[in-house]
């Protein structure tokens, strides 16, 4: 069975940031509608939608306060259901930004549950105070500093793993495993095609014991990928899912490869594909933050692992949560363009389900955020106070956060070169990038040697290329600057991709011996000459 999303390319909207149409700065779903088009033009084929539904915006949208509904600021349910109908009208499939390991602490089951108010008095994870006062344990989470925050209307603590205003839910308890099914079917019943799921590996907290070790993430062990964890997905597909024929991609933070097979291989009957980190970490000391020298060997070493660990899964480079590739692997400066078009190369050369995410079709960058204030992101300004309590001096604690920071992903859309770049008439929620004035997608449209005319045509190009369609990978070649790795179908059509990640000329000496023609490269180069120019990706048809 040949599923449609092994064919799709989803494109993520992270709505407050993509076009804004009542100018009241944020990004709203007739926005959306009025950039379909332009979307059909890219050549995506399903949108991955960050949340729309009511939410106090602790998390931006991930403190969900009414799963089924659409927070006024993103428009109205009617609304919702038109984007429906005019992306369904262009072929273009829907998948939801599913967040249920915690709700927003104003969502009434909450509130309930805050008041021991049968049945909600047992949808999250309370605790009494030790004798001491002090919290349960000693968990701490991905925002920072302690999981557990005390509640004065109920007298105990309740666990969050990110802010205080997102407590966990109860997955010991069914009737929370339940009102999930019933989401899940309020918006399939509209015309959604599945789930992308938030968190979905640390649903299910096996035990409460204290965590060992550093105080980053510290009890983790008890909640990461747990059986019961699977147990949960494995009756969501059983109810839902696999009935309804939905499709779902899970964020799996900090899974291993093993981990990862037991989530995602179809015997498994739990998710379709997942999200995983390692691919964008090979430069950096702990997940998102600490920089390192990049390693063009490491990266192929770990995009081996995963592409010949499962069969078929998602590749990605951006979301919401990661600074911009072409700032973070490529070169936003002298060779921005080269390195954006190699970039685009890489991920869609790849074996699995391409993500785009909002910009990366352009090459938008970094944001250039010059101090802590200008951010938003609640996690950022968290990883600064622990780098504070680690008495880390100021400008090297910016120096850390300034190129990891989410609000890199998330300033507007930029459009156009106008005040607003194209995205508001009025105040954008976040400031605009300044390079708006010439990164945008009105000055790329038309322009043959843009960034955004070379991802058109990648992505035409290789839904005709059977080896990148559906062919093996096998790696080929790679030092610290240089990558190559080969596709080919069991038929012997194949391809083999060399990247030069690196701003010098690089002979590698096993491209002197390479045979075939250049059906791709961003460089328009005629025939191989055993050398690869700065940033210069080559995709070459032949063994
Ligand atoms: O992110 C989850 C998250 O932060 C971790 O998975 C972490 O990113 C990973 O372990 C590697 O660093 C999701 C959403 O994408 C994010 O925007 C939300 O803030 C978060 O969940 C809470 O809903
Ligand atoms: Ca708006």
């Amino acid at each position: 069975m040949h599923p449609w999303w092994k064919d799709a390319v989803f494109y993520q909207i992270y709505p407050r940031s993509f076009q804004d149409t009542n100018g009241d700065g944020r990004g709203d779903i007739p926005g959306i509608i009025s950039r379909l088009d332009a979307l059909v033009k890219l050549g995506v084929t399903a949108l991955w939608l960050s949340p729309l539904y009511p939410s106090p915006d602790a998390d931006n949208g991930y403190d969900i306060a009414d799963y089924c509904d659409i927070d006024p600021r993103n428009g109205t349910l009617a609304d919702f259901d038109e984007l429906v109908a005019q992306a369904g009208a262009r072929g273009i499939r829907i998948i939801m930004d599913l967040v249920i390991n915690h709700t927003s602490n104003e969502h009434p089951w909450f509130q309930a549950s805050r008041r021991r108010e049968a049945p909600y008095d047992d949808y999250y994870i309370w605790r009494p105070a030790k004798a001491d006062g002090k919290p349960p344990n000693n968990w701490t989470g991905f925002f920072m500093g302690s999981t557990w925050q005390w509640d004065e209307v109920r007298g105990e603590y309740y666990l969050h793993l990110f802010d205080p205003k997102q407590p966990d839910l109860n997955y010991h308890n069914p009737a929370v495993i339940a009102e999930v099914e019933k989401v899940m079917n309020f918006w399939l019943d509209r015309g959604v095609a599945g789930f992308r799921c938030d968190v979905i590996t640390m649903l299910y907290k096996t035990s409460l014991k204290d965590g060992s070790g550093i105080p980053i993430l510290r009890g983790i062990e008890n909640y990461k990928t747990q059986e019961g964890n699977h147990e949960i997905l494995r009756q969501w597909h059983r109810d839902v899912w696999g009935p309804r024929g939905a499709f779902t991609v899970g964020e799996a933070g900090l899974v291993t490869l093993d981990e990862a097979r037991d989530l995602s291989l179809p015997d498994r009957g739990e998710l379709d594909l997942i999200f995983y980190f390692d691919h964008l970490e090979v430069d950096r000391l702990l997940s998102r933050y600490g920089p390192k020298p990049f390693n063009a060997a490491e990266l192929l070493r770990r995009f081996t692992s995963w592409q010949q660990g499962l069969d078929w899964n998602a590749v990605y480079f951006e979301n919401h949560d990661q600074p911009r590739i072409v700032s973070h692997y490529g070169d936003d400066g002298r060779y921005w363009a080269m390195s954006a078009k190699l970039l685009a190369v890489l991920l869609l050369t790849l074996r699995g389900t391409p993500f785009l995410f909002q910009g990366q079709e352009i090459g938008m960058t970094n944001a250039g955020f010059t101090s802590l204030d200008q951010l938003d992101d609640i996690e950022s300004h968290n990883v600064d106070g622990l780098l504070k309590s680690f008495h880390l001096p100021r400008r090297l604690r910016w120096w850390i956060i300034r190129n990891s920071s989410r609000d890199n992903a998330r300033t507007p859309m930029q459009w156009s070169a106008g005040p607003g770049a194209g995205f508001t008439t009025g105040t954008p929620w976040l400031r605009a990038n300044a390079n708006t004035n010439w990164l945008n997608y009105d000055a790329q449209d038309d322009d043959p040697d843009s960034v955004l005319n070379f991802y058109r045509r990648v992505l035409q190009w290789r839904r005709g290329c059977e080896p990148v369609m559906s062919g093996n990978f096998e790696p080929v070649y790679s030092d610290r600057a240089v990558l190559a790795y080969r596709r080919a179908t069991d038929d012997g059509q194949a391809c083999t991709i060399w990247l030069n990640m690196s701003g010098k000329v690089r002979r590698p000496k096993p491209l002197g011996a390479q045979a075939g023609r250049i059906v791709l490269s961003n460089s328009g180069r005629p025939e191989l000459d055993g050398t690869l120019q700065p940033w210069e990706a080559l995709v070459v048809a032949g063994n």
